[in-house]
């Protein structure tokens, strides 16, 4: 700070997160005027769930950093927090498992992302509402005519094409996926694919694909900003949601919708276990020596050198643990297609693909290192092409 200072205010970088600072003020302060009254006061809100003002501050200084934001944001940070559940959310399930919804709304431990979730403005939401039949489909009305151009669209799930959509129909009137996502997003200010399945198509689309399942994004050729995994981690929802009460738009995308303060960094490259595989210390089968050892899982299929997520670092259930760190290898799940391109799931790709049987651990080093450097490339590639970036 005191070498910014010393530049004084010509400094490139903090131009431009004053002028940034100054954006978000306004924005806020326009959400602010224009959103719904919250049903419930934030602060009361924390206060009845055990948050004191210590751990909400820690929260957002840990979101601020999560965001790629420097902590002169924290206080608006705090101030997105508090309007987050005043802005109208439509959410919508298409071919899906709902494991995204239990992920995000299902908690044991109550923290700050977790009350932003249990208390998010749900006008319409298939598994959660009481409603049924024409009283679902009348809410869903009511949230379109209320709040046109305002409320933010949330899909969980794959949109099938096959047959003109007639694999998944909806509600009473028998609405194909196809045309009720058509209707929906056109009205919204902003769509959030929840989850692998309809960002990219995922389980659902896995081969053979007999109801031609895709992304959303696909089916209607739309931007939609893409919060992959599956499920995806609850803190990269709440960081979009946040960015957009924020400023107004959505985060710096890579080629793949996703966020990239949330999807920019491997895996592999900040995994725990990482010493291991650069002293190709690996786990050779399940209940070894080199598993109670916490040894590398690239030989029993991790799949962390090939996926791009901030796993290691939000981890999930209140950070407690993610996969690797539970014993189990990357499946690759906030990568596109991964059911097909990341099988088999419990053996190196490359076992497959370069011809089969026991390898040296120096062949799968080698074997690794180019397909790492291509996965690098073609990710820098992706990362360039940026479709939308902070307003
Ligand atoms: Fe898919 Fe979500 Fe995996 Fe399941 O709804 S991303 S199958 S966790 O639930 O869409
Ligand atoms: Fe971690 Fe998997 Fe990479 Fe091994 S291969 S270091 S377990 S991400
Ligand atoms: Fe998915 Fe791999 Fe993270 S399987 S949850 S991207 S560690």
């Amino acid at each position: 700070m005191d070498i910014l200072k010393s530049l004084g205010n010509q400094h490139p970088a903090e131009k431009h997160y004053r002028a940034l600072m100054k954006h978000c003020k306004v924005h806020l302060e326009e959400m602010g005027r224009t959103l719904p009254a919250p049903v419930e006061d934030f602060t009361t809100m924390l206060k009845e769930r055990g948050i004191s003002r210590r751990s909400f501050l820690k929260w957002t200084s840990m979101m601020t950093a999560a965001l790629m934001l420097p902590p002169m944001f924290k206080p608006m940070v705090a101030q997105a927090a508090e309007q987050f559940n005043r802005l109208p959310v439509v959410w919508l399930h298409f071919a899906e498992c709902t494991g995204c919804s239990e992920a995000l709304l299902r908690s044991s431990y109550p923290n700050v992302d977790d009350i932003l979730l249990d208390t998010i403005s749900l006008e319409y939401h298939e598994t959660l509402m009481a409603a049924a039949g024409h009283q679902a489909e009348a809410c869903l009305e009511k949230a379109l005519h209320d709040f046109p151009g305002q409320f933010v669209c949330v899909i969980e799930g794959a949109i099938p094409l096959a047959m003109d959509g007639k694999y998944l129909t909806l509600g009473p009137k028998g609405k194909t996926g196809l045309e009720l996502a058509k209707e929906v997003t056109s009205k919204a200010a902003l769509n959030i694919c929840i989850g692998s399945c309809s960002a990219y198509g995922n389980v659902p689309a896995a081969d053979p694909n007999p109801t031609d399942c895709v992304g959303v994004g696909k089916a209607l050729g739309i931007s939609t900003v893409n919060i992959a995994g599956c499920p995806p981690n609850p803190t990269n929802f709440v960081g979009t949601v946040l960015h957009y009460l924020m400023f107004g738009g959505l985060p710096a995308v890579d080629g793949l919708g996703r966020p990239i303060w949330a999807y920019g960094k491997r895996i592999h490259d900040y995994c725990e276990r990482r010493p291991h595989y650069d002293a190709a210390e690996f786990v050779e089968e399940w209940g070894d020596a080199g598993q109670k050892k916490g040894w590398c899982l690239y030989k029993v299929g991790c799949k962390g050198p090939y996926t791009f997520a901030n796993c290691s670092r939000v981890r999930f259930n209140d950070a407690i643990s993610w996969p690797i760190m539970a014993g189990h290898g990357c499946i690759g799940c906030t990568e596109p297609d991964f059911w097909d391109t990341m099988k088999p799931l419990e053996k190196p790709i490359h076992e497959d693909t370069i011809g089969g049987g026991e390898k040296t651990v120096d062949t799968i080093g080698a074997a690794l290192v180019g397909a790492t450097v291509a996965g690098i490339a073609i990710h820098a590639g992706l990362t360039s092409s940026v479709h939308r970036d902070d307003k």
